[in-house]
């Protein structure tokens, strides 16, 4: 096979800013020499900031260059941050990342055709997951659809179900009409984005506006800003916007599991509970004097599991088989789900209850309960260490005064231990308690859906750090892309947990500018 590659990069000629054609047709724009559709764009991007988008990824295209001309003045103008990304599955990974740092959607602006079908994966984990995401897609006007124009395809409704909101905008023809559609439409996608009006938080999700424009695509000129800065800036509901709150009595002997995302709330309930806590390694909440350590074991124990009367659950659990059999075959167990991301988790459509937000009400504390479990995953874990110290030397700390001893005997053993370290092999479970106990709370850790999740979800302790794992879909693709975005949004040291599949995957993600 022979290929030949021909590229500006191949020449040295490495591409660093983004083409853009500007086409100028004085005759469409208006008294002040501004194109409709840029007056549209900054109208949109305006309102959005003013809303607090802070964040967004543009993907290089002709047709949506009023939009990325916006999002680039807005960024000198310290209204806005840009992210490029050329490979638009990519940069709509990265948008996800922001996304989940920040707990606000962040925008992506792409051009037409194919670049649309590429934000599709992303978008899936966006709505099965519930992190917020506002998708401008640039598209030709209706004359110029379904006739084999350029780089034209079904563009309205493409993502289906899977968006929060979708609307087809007009291309837009009068100024003043352009920008107040604009900021409609804007308001309206940002609500949506963040779970409706009134919002409710666990509905965040992805939104798409398709977006046609004419020639002229834009104008040079900066329209007066219509929406002025800070304007509703807050995306911190409003009171009467608020989760309803469930309340929990302290009485029925309760199990509380957190699936991905489930945060520090299933920690604080099962903390002030006093009910033994379940935690996946990718659901944040893994840490705390309720933790069950090693939890399989203790799932696996019958006597305890027959013990439940209630089940509650946070998050999305996918590491196991184990969670979603124990809900699908209870039988006389009340499980409440805390509602999060595109669907609500019903394993066997054996929940109970579904709701917004649990909070413990009054009952006496049952300490036996919470013990029983604590001590089967205790001996689980005790099990393990002992095992996987006599197995592994590697996993010993060195005895270094052996080594520095002046008995002979002593000094052989210190040898022996280590030549025996070196050659035992690097295994999944070393190198997962490796990397978690070398995270700090402040930084960020990002799970792939290679097995190394499920191994660090079988050995490792609790610990309160943050922790990422697109596990909407559980998708090998767009991991480096989406902890690109984490890292970008805290600054924090990131770090990805991935194997060699799932980091080729996403190669192209390790380039942004
Ligand atoms: C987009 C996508 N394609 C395929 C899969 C199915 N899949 C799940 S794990 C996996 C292999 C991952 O390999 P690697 O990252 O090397 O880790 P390993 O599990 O082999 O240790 C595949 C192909 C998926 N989850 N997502």
């Amino acid at each position: 096979m022979t290929t030949q590659i021909f590229s500006t990069a191949c020449a040295g000629n490495v591409m660093t800013t983004i083409p853009m054609p500007v086409t100028e047709d004085a005759a469409s724009q208006d008294s002040e020499g501004i194109a409709p559709a840029t007056r549209a764009a900054f109208a949109l991007l305006e309102t959005l900031v003013a809303r607090g988008l802070e964040w967004v990824v543009v993907c290089p295209g002709a047709r949506s260059q009023a939009l990325a001309l916006a999002a680039a003045t807005l960024e000198r103008e310290g209204a806005l941050r840009v992210v490029v990304a050329i490979d638009e599955r990519s940069g709509a990974f990265t948008a996800l990342g922001l996304g989940i740092e920040t707990g606000r959607p962040t925008a992506i602006i792409t051009t037409s055709g194919t670049a649309v079908a590429n934000l599709h994966p992303a978008i899936l984990e966006s709505h099965h997951a519930g992190v917020p995401l506002i998708v401008l897609t640039a598209d030709r006007p209706e004359e110029l659809r379904g006739i084999a124009s350029n780089q034209t395809t079904a563009q309205s409704g493409i993502f289906g179900a899977s968006v929060r909101w979708h609307s087809d905008v007009p291309a837009p023809i009068e100024g003043a009409e352009a920008a107040a559609e604009a900021i409609a439409h804007g308001n309206h996608a940002w609500s949506a984005a963040m779970g409706g009006a009134p919002a409710v938080p666990v509905r965040r999700g992805p939104v798409h506006l398709n977006l046609a424009y004419r020639e002229p695509l834009s104008s040079s000129h900066r329209p007066t800003p219509v929406v002025p800065a800070g304007h509703a800036s807050s995306s911190e509901p409003k009171a009467d916007m608020l989760p309803v709150s469930t309340e929990l009595s302290r009485g029925p002997r309760t199990l509380v599991i957190a699936g991905a995302d489930a945060g520090a709330a299933a920690e604080q309930l099962a903390h002030e509970g006093g009910w033994p806590l379940v935690a996946e390694v990718s659901s944040g909440s893994r840490f705390g004097r309720n933790l069950v350590p090693h939890y399989r074991a203790a799932l696996a124990d019958e006597e305890l599991v027959a013990g439940i009367e209630r089940i509650v659950v946070f998050g999305h659990p996918t590491l196991g088989r184990q969670i979603p059999a124990l809900i699908a075959q209870s039988h006389d167990v009340h499980t409440i789900v805390v509602r999060s991301g595109g669907e609500d988790f019903n394993p066997g459509k054996r929940v109970s209850q579904f709701v917004d937000q649990l909070v413990v009400g009054d009952g006496d504390l049952d300490p036996e309960w919470l013990s029983s479990w604590l001590r089967v995953g205790n001996e689980a874990l005790q099990h393990y260490e002992a095992e996987l110290s006599a197995t592994t030397p590697a996993a010993r700390a060195p005895r270094l005064a052996e080594g520095r001893s002046q008995n002979t005997e002593d000094r052989r053993d210190f040898a022996n231990a280590e030549l025996a370290a070196v050659r035992t092999p690097l295994t999944r479970e070393l190198l997962v308690d490796g990397v978690w106990r070398a995270t700090w709370p402040h930084d960020r850790l990002v799970w792939g859906a290679s097995r190394l999740i499920r191994v660090a979800d079988r050995v490792v302790s609790g610990k309160k750090i943050s922790v990422v794992a697109n596990r909407g879909l559980a998708g090998i693709d767009g991991t480096i892309s989406t902890a690109t975005g984490i890292a970008l949004a805290s600054g924090a040291l990131t770090r990805v947990v991935v194997g060699d599949l799932t980091f080729l995957h996403d190669v192209g993600g390790l380039w942004h500018e």
